[in-house]
């Protein structure tokens, strides 16, 4: 098939598991054309069926904020005509999904038909999504899709809860590439960090206030005070100045380094013992599956889509948001030395089950039915 893709190219987990799948598709030797700003992060290759085109945003001084879904949407008239796409999938719904229906509409005046199918990430509906300033174009453009799916049970039940959505909403879960997320051999980085045989705490993310990064550092400080520990935080965002003064006031500053955005996160991953997941929310925790593919189990709350990918006891444990004491002691449990093989080995074995190979043909019988109810031939 010839697949559009469009998709935020930052290191935001919905970015990559479009950039991701558009790689997978493009390996089973689909044509996938990414239309974006910039290119995805994760697009730093070679591959002959791979195309990237970024969409030109023109600004004027009359515009105090450049009208970038207009622009997105006639870059999406152009790439799908021209390069005879059978189909375009969306990742985030804002502002892709609305962008998406206006080319549709576009292409329909010039009897192109083009399926549209758009996937929901999490914040797209649970944070951004659901305010008063974006709702009834969330709601219009999910319903006008062809095709709509969700990266979680919990995401789905959360869009019928808070939006008028007359369409079926399909689940297919985020994925992992093994080959890529493995322990990798990396010694020298653990002796580096942990010099004195500390176990390694690691925490990656967008350093938003939903992730509760206070949480980690807190967490951390805990388990600090009971053995010897360091902590790596990956990632950077509007909360990073906060994390560092409180790691400051907690006096952990030496045990606690700030390794910025990362693009090889799983080097790190590699000699970690241990991940922080203390969300708020997360519809499916991405970053967690990444840490246990190489084989680091996980403490995270139990919100959202995560207990649907984590195995309490086995991956990891899940506490309820806030609760720091209970996420510390858990923290503990798994770092002695006689419990930290087994969950490492949960931890993997869970991972395994969200291999690309198990879910990517979720997303091609997806096409196939969606772009054969839109009566499109496909090329
Ligand atoms: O986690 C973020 O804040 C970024 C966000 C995104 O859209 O890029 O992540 C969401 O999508 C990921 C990929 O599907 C999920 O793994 C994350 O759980 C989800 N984040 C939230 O729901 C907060």
């Amino acid at each position: 098939m010839k697949i559009g893709i469009v998709c935020y190219p930052t290191f935001g987990g919905s970015g990559v598991v479009a950039t991701e799948l558009g790689i997978a598709l493009a390996k089973k030797g689909h044509k996938v054309h990414f239309i974006t700003y910039s290119q995805p992060t994760r697009l730093d290759f070679f591959n002959e069926n791979l195309f990237y085109h970024e969409v030109d945003i023109r600004t004027y001084p009359l515009f105090q904020y450049p009208p970038y879904e207009l622009a997105l949407a006639s870059t999406l008239v152009n790439v799908i005509q021209y390069e005879n796409l059978d189909l375009l999938h969306v990742h985030y719904a804002i502002p892709h999904a609305s962008a998406a229906y206006m080319a549709k509409q576009i292409l329909r005046t010039n009897g192109t038909e083009i399926p549209v199918i758009t996937t929901l990430h999490g914040t797209d509906i649970t944070l951004v999504g659901k305010d008063a300033s974006y709702e009834p174009v969330v709601t219009f453009s999910i319903n006008e899709s062809d095709g709509v799916t969700a990266v979680s049970n919990d995401l789905k039940e959360d869009t019928y809860k808070h939006f008028k959505i007359v369409k079926n909403i399909e689940v297919i879960p985020n994925f992992i590439d093994l080959e890529r997320f493995k322990k990798q051999k990396k010694d020298h980085f653990k002796t580096a960090i942990c010099p004195d045989g500390e176990k390694l705490v690691v925490h990656t993310s967008n350093f938003r206030k939903v992730k509760r990064v206070e949480d980690v550092v807190k967490i951390f400080r805990n388990i600090r005070n009971k053995t010897k520990a360091k902590l790596l935080l990956v990632g950077d965002g509007p909360e990073r100045n906060n994390i560092e003064n409180l790691s400051r006031d907690l006096e952990i500053c030496d045990d606690v380094r700030f390794l910025g955005k990362l693009e090889a996160v799983e080097e790190v991953l590699s000699v970690a013992d241990l991940f922080l997941m203390p969300s708020e929310k997360e519809s499916f925790g991405l970053a967690a599956l990444e840490a246990m593919a190489c084989q680091v189990p996980v403490i995270s709350t139990n919100t959202g889509g995560l207990p649907e990918l984590m195995i309490d006891g086995q991956t990891g444990y899940m506490s309820d948001v806030g609760d720091i004491e209970n996420m510390s002691v858990n923290a503990l449990k798994i770092l002695s030395n006689e419990n930290l093989p087994s969950f490492k080995a949960g931890a993997l074995a869970r991972a395994k089950e969200f291999d690309v190979h198990n879910i990517l043909h979720l997303y091609e019988d997806y096409y196939q039915e969606i772009t054969e109810k839109s009566h499109k031939p496909i090329t």
